[in-house]
């Protein structure tokens, strides 16, 4: 009995792992595809065929703007690197199915496309709005000044496709990359001008999270904000360690009859996971675009966690010194008390 159950549980294992190559195998490469049906699990066939079904799903679960291609789009950038410079050119094009740059899009938030850059840091970010030329190729200057690992995000719905899509695109800019340490997460953000903007609720790992982000000047609430992108604010939130593009909408619009104008800007997050995520409002006042920058983490800290067990040497080396994971969680003790979440 005892033996039966440790064979079941091992065939149970293996079948977990048999499934996982699939859904990769599928999507990647065919040799993995094939090893998996040379498998000695002659019954796990018509299991085999269910699971084929699932890279599918499992693609369309996946965040936003971890890969370059999806569901036959691609984002195909003309340079792939760049020298550093205040107004470097961009050019790209979305190809699509047919092979063909798009040239049809459905304008989300007032635009046909949003283009997001940001350096691999988190630093540097900026949400620009390319223009599209009559050959399907879309063209606008960046700032890439600070050199690096930037990824480039195009954030778009094409005409005749089921919702929107995020693909993202790595551009390498040449120079002197000096990274930055992702800043603490804090509630309050200090932005030029005088502005200030605070952070409330909680990012709840998996499901839609609701954030209000509160703007004030000089102290006093800002209440005459102006529409910017169909809303009062964008906000766009990227995980930090892989710049996973997170699901986010406003809660309601300008001239809707129950949308403020400020202070407060409410949305609506998803984070895939817990952990660290990195958050940039646009809003828009006094005929000015500013943007206000949050890190802010979602659940239990991962690399908190992770700390005291037996891997923790293999995993320092990799990841994160341990100086400075014992910095972030003596700064998640005193967070937590300050804000009583
Ligand atoms: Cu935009």
């Amino acid at each position: 009995m005892h033996t039966a159950l440790k064979i079941g549980g091992y065939t149970l294992g293996l079948l977990a792992v048999f499934g996982a190559a699939v859904g990769i195998g599928a999507a990647v490469t065919p040799t993995a595809t094939s090893a998996a049906t040379s498998s000695p699990i002659p019954e796990s066939h018509t299991d085999m065929s269910e699971q084929t079904a699932a890279p599918t799903a499992g693609a369309a679960s996946l965040p936003g703007g971890l890969m370059v291609s999806q569901d036959g789009y691609t984002l195909n950038l003309a340079d792939r690197t760049a020298q550093a410079g205040p107004q470097v050119p961009l050019r790209f094009q979305i190809v699509g199915p047919d092979g063909a740059p798009v040239i049809g899009y459905q304008t989300e938030h007032d635009k046909d496309l949003h283009l997001i850059a940001v350096r691999r840091d988190l630093a540097h970010f900026q949400h620009v709005h390319p223009v599209l030329g009559a050959d399907g190729t879309w063209s606008v200057p960046l700032d890439l000044s600070a050199p690096g690992e930037y990824r480039v995000f195009a954030d778009f719905t094409p005409t005749g496709h089921d919702g929107g899509l995020v693909l993202g695109a790595d551009l390498a800019v040449s120079g002197a990359y000096e990274p930055v340490p992702l800043p603490e997460p804090a509630a309050r953000a200090q932005v030029a001008d005088g502005y200030e903007v605070t952070l409330a609720g909680d990012l709840v790992p998996g499901q839609a999270s609701e954030l209000t982000l509160t703007v004030s000047k000089d102290g006093l609430p800002v209440t005459d904000l102006q529409p910017y992108l169909a809303a009062y604010g964008h906000l766009v939130a990227l995980r930090a360690g892989d710049l996973a593009y997170l699901h986010v909408h406003p809660a309601g619009e300008p001239g809707d009859g129950v949308t403020p104008a400020g202070p407060g800007i409410t949305f609506y997050a998803t984070a895939p996971s817990a952990g660290d995520y990195r958050l940039f409002l646009d809003f828009q006042h006094a005929g000015v675009v500013r943007t206000a920058e949050f890190t802010v983490q979602a659940g239990e800290n991962p690399r908190a966690a992770t700390a005291p067990t037996a891997d923790s040497a293999t995993t320092a080396t990799t990841t994160v010194p341990a100086p400075q994971t014992l910095i972030v969680t003596s700064h998640d003790d005193t967070e937590t008390g300050s804000h009583g979440h």
